[in-house]
């Protein structure tokens, strides 16, 4: 079947949702395919740290009923080290700036939800799909789907395909440069049905290693573990985790977290990647496909979101006014602060692993960094600023 649309979106995690969405609010049409059934997209346990920036996106774009019931708004966070937790008020140092717990699957729902009420077309669980005529003014995907062929036909592409997608690797090599550091680590995740101990999260670096403390609700926990990116979770018992978190959890006042029956647990690696330029022809990437943060920073989701406003403000100004411009500075407004948002991540997670083959002389000069940071106003600002992050386009 042949079809026409004007911006054809692969992928439908935040990134292709999220712009759906923004261009339906301007009347631009769009059509999204996405590989996987609803109920794994719905259920993927992923992110949980919403930048203040995105949740007045989602307030403002008709999205922010639920954010704003079911969210946890969150002034700050603590840094763990030599048994003590520090506190780092975000509220106090950016000027009454916060974060939000709010599951990225709640997210999805809420986007899933707006596209049905548009009743714009979304297709689940294609197959073979590829994009082809990029460098033309009429760029297309073709898809399979229940035995059937399609062929859209598209004014525009955005490549929300995530980190494996097909889009980035659709490009000539010839027409992007990629930037890649890969991590020797990896995180043991787990989501618990568990009461948190702690308002706030816990960011711990103990002589075993990194772990993390953080919630999805009143009920629910969810703790990561450093640990090999090739580590096998049927390796772990319940036991097992508690016991781990525990040892590196644990401060000498006695906080711990709450132990509770494991929902879910599953391994993730760590890899750093920019793609420069974004574009390709009339190939826009954006999220994951366009830049993978290791998770320690907690922007990745959040530098989807921002991408995707930047590119309907470039798609919007172009079908308004046919306007080139902010479609052409899209990528060159988008890199420095993606590299921004990669530094950041890169230094949080330098700051807070054990790395294999580290010395202990890296140990104490990570211990002097948190020392640091944890009794300097200007340096508890510098991690405050970057964790809360910047005020969208
Ligand atoms: P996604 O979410 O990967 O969505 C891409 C979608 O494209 C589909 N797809 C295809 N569809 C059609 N054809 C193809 N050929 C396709 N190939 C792929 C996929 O099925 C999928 O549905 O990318 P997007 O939209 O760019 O969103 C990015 C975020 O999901 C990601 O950056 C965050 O989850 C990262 N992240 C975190 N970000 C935060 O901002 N805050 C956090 O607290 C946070 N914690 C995390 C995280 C990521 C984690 N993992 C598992 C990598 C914690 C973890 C453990
Ligand atoms: C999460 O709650 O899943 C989470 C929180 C902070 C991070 C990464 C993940 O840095």
């Amino acid at each position: 079947m042949r079809i026409r649309t004007q911006v054809g979106i692969v992928g439908a995690g935040p990134a292709g949702l999220f712009l759906a969405h923004l261009l339906h609010l301007e009347n631009i049409d769009s059509l999204i395919v996405e590989r996987s059934t609803q109920q794994h997209a719905i259920e993927r346990v992923r992110a949980g740290v919403l930048e203040q920036a995105t949740v007045d996106l989602m307030v403002e774009s008709g999205l922010g009923e639920r954010v704003r019931r079911e969210g946890i708004r969150h002034g700050g966070v603590h840094l763990a080290f030599l048994g003590r937790r520090h506190r780092i008020d975000f509220e106090d140092l950016t000027g009454g700036r916060a974060i939000t717990i709010y599951g990225q699957n709640e997210l999805i729902k809420d986007l899933i939800a707006a596209r049905g009420a548009s009743e714009r077309p979304l297709y689940y669980e294609v197959e073979q799909v590829s994009i082809a005529a990029l460098d033309t003014s009429r760029p297309r995907i073709r898809f399979r789907q229940a035995e059937q062929e399609h062929e859209v036909e598209c004014d525009f592409l955005a490549g929300c395909d995530g980190s494996h997608g097909v889009c980035r690797t659709s490009i000539p090599t010839a027409g992007l440069t990629i930037f890649t550091r890969e991590y020797p680590l990896g995180w043991l995740g787990i989501l618990a049905r568990a009461a948190p101990s702690s308002a706030e999260l816990v960011y711990a670096l103990h002589p075993r290693g990194f772990a993390l403390f953080s919630m999805r609700s009143a009920e629910v926990t969810r703790l990561y573990l450093q640990c090999s990116p090739e580590e096998d979770p049927d390796r772990w018992t319940g036991d097992a985790i508690w016991s781990e978190l525990e040892a590196r959890l644990e401060t000498s006042d006695g906080w711990r977290p709450n132990r509770g029956d494991i929902l879910q647990k599953g391994v993730t690696g760590m890899r750093s990647l920019v793609v420069e330029p974004m574009r390709y022809g009339r190939l826009f990437l954006a999220g994951d496909a366009a830049h993978i943060v290791p998770p320690t920073g907690a922007k990745g989701l959040n530098l989807a979101v921002a991408d995707v406003k930047a590119l309907s403000n470039a798609l919007v100004a172009y079908y308004r006014e046919r306007r080139t411009d902010l479609l052409d500075g899209y990528s060159g407004r988008r890199l420095p602060r993606v590299w921004r948002a990669q530094r950041f991540a890169w230094w949080m997670t330098s700051l807070l692993h054990r790395f294999p083959g580290g010395c202990p002389f890296d140990y104490r000069r990570q211990i002097a960094e948190l020392e640091y940071l944890t009794s300097s106003r200007a340096a508890m600002t510098t991690l405050a600023e970057n964790y809360v992050g910047l005020a969208l386009e």
